[in-house]
């Protein structure tokens, strides 16, 4: 510990992504808001001021090894778990590796394995837990503004006159951007705030209107919007012709679908769904906001772009009139996006099927050309399928905790058990995932490492060490490092870590992520400005911002099942490696629950506190029943609870552009435990 000292940071935890200061003293850490941070600006929640109190609980003190997984670890040295490591990939045709990332690395981290696997090793067998997190919003935004990055700022809060959240809730998700909305409510209560989402959560409570739509019922939603405001002449037509592409197409879709019938099908009141069409129909400012709820579905890119064509269609881009923002879940998914982590990604927003990409990173990392492979390598998912069919062999995961966060946990737990995969965890603590591994790499954690990240409005930040972390640990930066040396690669002799940042920065210049004039010691920024493309020249060839038709593919109501919606806790994080020990953080959700409405349980018998049992095709689970407000058929249970994962019932099926799995919309029976005759059908 650093006694008596106040050292700049950022939050571990979600992506809003607050600059944080943390007093250093005998007594412990005191965490605070950073009040010149311009993005976040002194504010912060809960989470980081917990954590404080248990960053050294349960820590992983040494490598941990075992030839066969069904043994028990035995401790190793360093050299040897690098050895082990470089062995098993200098053994194994380059086509049986694969590495699994996460957004919770730090930007110089995931620049690192980038270099790594797609420069040295010259294989795309790489992707992130993003793969379930933004990947959809990813695609989305290429496609409508021709590059990654979210268009919107925070700054719009302040002064907006609506702010419509669709499948979001910032109120547990990220609590800092929901209480600057609630203080721009307060200061002017006139602000409509509008939440779309099939739970009546906290942040809906807390707003004007809550749209209770039918899970997967969006896209119908926004192209009826579109119609109906094309059909009384209130589309932004001078923005449309100037800066956009593609709206005929768009609005030739939409016009035959009946309005009434198609906001009926949604499940909705024709008077809520006014509410939207006479604002967006307006001059006011409206800042929209979406995570999740859209992105986690078979038809997500369809669901982001028929929110994004509500705003285009009305010339929503800049500070005047509003701009669609899409929130990014973890603290650094924007800094691994932005350096390529994804199985298609190089750094810079590059693509390796980009010769012209692939050349400058190959001249970059001064490798010969062609090293870098020009195809994108498997997602995640597919990975999964490939180690349960022995065509992958090494699976390295780095900061996440797959077993419990990947679709279809039985058929995760049979890929990582299979004794022909050697497995390497690397992480802070033995998590589910680590406990199944034959090689653990006990890394350094957030207060004990070094570098940048940013957050969901492209604010780049430091993030700097306030202690020591156990002595045997290592940062993630120098587990790569020694890897690389050890496999005889040239190019991993870092001095710190702003000898990575400044190679990554060089990267971006000229990009739409440009952070090349930056000096890391410093590092405050937000690149692309307020908003990305306020001179409406957006980065695709020809410069116009492209309407994309969206295919309504709503699900046909099945009165057999219930729509099982799953997500977060308000106070823990994900899989709760580090926040299940911290009490204030674990008090009330403690347990997992299935969150069901009161009639419906009712109707079947049910009772609160009830144990469900819920199944399909894929097992079955119980959990404690709690009652709560939903569209109707519709349940909700928070995932990343080890003894019962949620993702037992969650399938393998993802959305075909962007290969995001969707994991808000399983189906489900539910009976009560030991009550033979269940009750399913309700009308
Ligand atoms: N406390 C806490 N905060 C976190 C995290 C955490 O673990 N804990 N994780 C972080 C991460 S990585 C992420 S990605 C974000 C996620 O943040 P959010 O996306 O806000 O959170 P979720 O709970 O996944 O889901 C959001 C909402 O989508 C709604 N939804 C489900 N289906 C539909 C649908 O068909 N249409 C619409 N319109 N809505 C739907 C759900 O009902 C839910 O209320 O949170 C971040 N913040
Ligand atoms: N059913 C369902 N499943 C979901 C979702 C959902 O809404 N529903 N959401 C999906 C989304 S959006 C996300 S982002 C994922 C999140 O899924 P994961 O990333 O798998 O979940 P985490 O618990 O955040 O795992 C992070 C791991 O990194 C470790 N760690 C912490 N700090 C460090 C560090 O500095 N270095 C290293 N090496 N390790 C560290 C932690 O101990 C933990 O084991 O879950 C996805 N899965
Ligand atoms: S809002 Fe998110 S980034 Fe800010 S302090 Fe809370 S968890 Fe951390
Ligand atoms: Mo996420």
């Amino acid at each position: 510990m650093k006694a008596n000292s106040t050292v700049l940071t950022g939050c571990p935890f979600c992506g809003t992504g607050c600059a944080l200061n943390v007093e250093c003293s005998e007594n412990g850490y005191k965490v605070k808001g950073d009040k010149t941070n311009p993005s976040t600006q002194g504010d912060l929640c809960f989470k980081p001021i917990q954590m404080a109190k248990a960053l050294d609980a349960h820590r992983l003190t040494s490598p941990l090894y075992r030839k066969d997984k069904t043994k028990p670890f035995e401790e190793i040295s360093w050299e040897e778990a690098i050895t082990l490591i470089a062995q098993n990939i200098s053994d194994l045709p380059r086509e049986e590796l694969y590495f699994y990332l996460s957004g919770q690395l730090l930007t110089e981290e995931s620049y690192l394995f980038t270099k790594l696997i797609k420069g040295h090793l010259g294989i795309n067998n790489v992707d992130a837990n993003s793969r379930l997190c933004m990947a959809t919003a990813v695609v989305a935004h290429k496609m409508a503004f021709g590059s990654d990055g979210p268009v919107g700022n925070y700054s719009d809060i302040d002064d907006a006159d609506a702010i419509v959240i669709s499948g979001s809730n910032p109120a547990w998700a990220h609590p800092v951007i929901f209480r600057r909305i609630m203080a721009r409510k307060k200061a002017h209560p006139e602000t409509k705030i509008i939440v779309i989402d099939p739970i009546y959560t906290e942040t809906a409570e807390k707003s004007d209107l809550w749209i209770g739509l039918c899970s997967g019922s969006d896209t119908t939603l926004y192209n009826a919007l579109l119609a109906e405001i094309y059909r009384r002449g209130r589309c932004d037509t001078a923005f449309i012709d100037r800066a956009t592409e593609g709206f005929e197409d768009v609005i030739n879709t939409v016009l035959d679908v009946p309005f009434a019938q198609s906001i009926t099908s949604c499940g909705l009141l024709i008077e809520d769904a006014e509410v939207l069409i006479e604002l967006f129909a307006s001059q006011k400012k409206i800042l929209g906001l979406w995570c999740q709820g859209l992105n986690q579905a078979v038809d997500g890119v369809m669901r982001n772009l028929g929110f994004i064509n509500l705003f285009l269609a009305t010339g929503r881009i800049n500070a005047l009139k509003g701009s669609p923002l899409s929130l990014t879940g973890q603290p650094n998914a924007m800094g691994g996006r932005e350096v390529g982590y994804l199985s298609n990604g190089l750094p810079g927003y590059r693509d390796v099927r980009n010769l012209q990409d692939r050349t400058v990173c190959e001249d970059h990392w001064n490798l010969p050309k062609n090293t870098i492979f020009p195809m994108p390598g498997i997602t995640i998912t597919d990975a999964i399928d490939a180690i349960v069919n022995n065509e992958i062999k090494f699976l390295w995961v780095a900061c996440t905790n797959p077993l419990l966060t990947l679709p279809d946990f039985n058929k995760t737990q049979r890929a990582l058990k299979n004794s022909n995969l050697f497995l390497v965890v690397q992480d802070c603590v033995l998590s589910e995932t680590a406990s199944l591994a034959n090689l653990v790499l006990p890394t350094l954690s957030w207060g004990e490492k070094e570098g940048s990240m940013t957050n969901s409005e492209r604010f780049i930040k430091r993030v700097r060490p306030f202690k020591s972390g156990p002595d045997e640990a290592k940062s993630d930066s120098v587990i790569i490092c020694n890897v690389a040396q050890k496999l005889g690669f040239k190019g991993f002799d870092y001095s710190d870590s702003k000898a990575i940042f400044n190679e990554y920065k060089e990267l971006t210049k000229t990009r739409l992520c440009d952070q090349s004039t930056q000096e890391y010691e410093s590092l405050s920024y937000q690149w692309g400005g307020k908003y990305l493309y306020a001179d409406e020249y957006f980065a695709t060839p020809t410069g116009k911002a492209q309407f994309h038709p969206i295919i309504s593919s709503f699900p046909s109501p099945d009165t057999n099942t219930f729509v099982l919606i799953t997500g977060r806790t308000k106070k823990q994080w994900h899989t709760m490696t580090r926040t299940q020990h911290v009490p204030e953080l674990l008090r009330a959700e403690e347990h997992p629950y299935l969150l069901m409405n009161s009639e419906e349980g009712a109707k079947m018998g049910i009772q609160e506190g009830d144990i469900a049992v819920i199944s399909n095709h894929l097992g079955d689970l119980e959990l404690p029943v709690r009652f709560g407000k939903l569209a109707p058929r519709h349940l909700f249970a928070p995932f990343g609870y080890g003894k019962t994962p949620i993702n037992t019932l969650v399938p393998a099926i993802s959305d075909p552009f962007s290969f995001q799995s969707a994991l808000k919309s399983a189906r489900v029976t539910v009976r009560i435990k030991n009550k033979m005759a269940a009750i399913l059908l309700m009308h």
